[in-house]
């Protein structure tokens, strides 16, 4: 029997985000019917491919949802709080990679690795929520662990790459390292400051708590999605990497995990790439993780200064398991155990 085929809308197809999800919908092969680019009237009339085909922008608006299937949202929170409720009503489920709708109690927040039952619950508003990218990896990286030995605490830094702020920012640092480079002074237009050669401890706005918008959104999106009350603080910075986020983890557990065991662990773990092999230099790094769908994890040492403590560092390409590629796999599973 022929495979059944998916219409599908791309809401924000020209960004940073939308681009790698037209990527990820090739590559993985995705059964897709008809397919529809939109963006803003910025972009209408754009060409833009799939496979192989040309396919022009349309205008995201309220009537853009007709006969489609899945809309794949990636224009901003504004844009998926305006439109996710029109196209769920067309009959759409939207999978929506901003914080529009994550921590909304009716909403699932999603890594397939670590809780695809939860997309079952897609049915209460026609929405599924895509978690932060800096969520996403740290929390592939910790299922494996928190099954093993129940995680109580989690420290985390983050050294995150520009293009987690979108096109805007890849252009950013290239522009200001060129100009430095040839001894020009360089101007910031998209973050507070300089990013090029220098580190940014400022994502997103600040909030009454002296923390970021960015930290809150990892703070709460784990404890929703590990369905656990485990504490969880974070610091997270920017950097000038282009593609691939990097995490300085700690996490005390309530069953000891030691090295071997957590090489166990992580060895076999959905999602996880291995790397550490540190008397060979060897680690993960963004440069490696970039382009790639796994995450990368490495660095296992325990935390020598409590007594179940455990330190890893865990590298992900941010536009791909941080934001598409999670999208798409959530799609993958909503049509084939869900919708089918
Ligand atoms: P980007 O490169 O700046 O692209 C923004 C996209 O949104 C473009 O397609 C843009 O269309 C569209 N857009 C902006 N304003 C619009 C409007 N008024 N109406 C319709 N479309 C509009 O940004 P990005 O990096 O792809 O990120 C896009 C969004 O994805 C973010 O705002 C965020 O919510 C989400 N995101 C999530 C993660 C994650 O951690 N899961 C990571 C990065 C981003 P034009 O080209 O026409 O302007
Ligand atoms: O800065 C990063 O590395 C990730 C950025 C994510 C982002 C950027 C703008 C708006 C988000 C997000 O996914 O949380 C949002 C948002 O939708 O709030």
């Amino acid at each position: 029997m022929a495979k059944k085929l998916w219409n599908v809308a791309i809401a924000g197809a020209t960004g940073a985000v939308g681009n790698q999800m037209i990527q990820c919908l090739e590559e993985r092969n995705f059964p897709v019917g008809k397919i529809k680019f939109l963006a803003s009237e910025r972009s209408v009339g754009k060409i833009l491919e799939f496979r192989g085909k040309p396919v022009v922008v349309e205008l995201l608006d309220h009537n853009a949802f007709e006969g489609i299937d899945i809309a794949l949202f990636s224009a901003g929170g504004s844009r998926s709080e305006e439109f996710c409720p029109s196209a769920a009503k067309a009959g759409a489920v939207c999978i929506d990679n901003s914080s529009a709708w994550r921590m909304d109690p009716d909403v699932p927040l999603v890594v397939p690795e670590v809780n695809a039952h939860a997309i079952a619950l897609y049915t209460k508003k026609g929405i599924i929520a895509n978690p932060n990218c800096s969520t996403i990896q740290m929390v592939v990286a910790l299922k494996p662990l928190h099954d093993y030995g129940k995680i109580r605490r989690i420290v985390v830094s983050t050294y995150q790459a520009v293009s987690g702020t979108g096109k805007k920012a890849i252009d950013e640092l290239r522009i200001q390292t060129g100009e430095l480079l040839n001894g020009r002074p360089a101007e910031a237009k998209v973050y507070p400051h300089r990013i090029a050669f220098n580190c940014l401890p400022q994502i997103d706005s600040f909030e009454a708590n002296g923390y970021t918008k960015e930290e809150m959104k990892m703070i709460n999106e784990t404890r929703k999605i590990m369905e656990s009350d485990v504490k969880v603080t974070a610091t997270t910075v920017r950097v000038p990497v282009f593609y691939g986020h990097s995490e300085s983890v700690n996490i005390e557990t309530e069953k000891k995990i030691n090295v071997t065991k957590a090489f166990e662990l992580l060895k076999n773990a959905p999602g996880c790439k291995l790397v550490d092999d540190v008397a060979h230099k060897v680690y993960p790094m963004p440069i490696d993780a970039a382009g790639q769908d796994l995450t990368y994890v490495g660095r296992i040492r325990e935390d020598e200064s409590v007594e179940n403590g455990l330190n890893i560092w865990v590298v992900a390409d941010n536009i791909r398991k941080g934001a598409a590629t999670n999208a798409v796999q959530i799609a993958e599973i909503l049509t084939e155990k869900y919708l089918g």
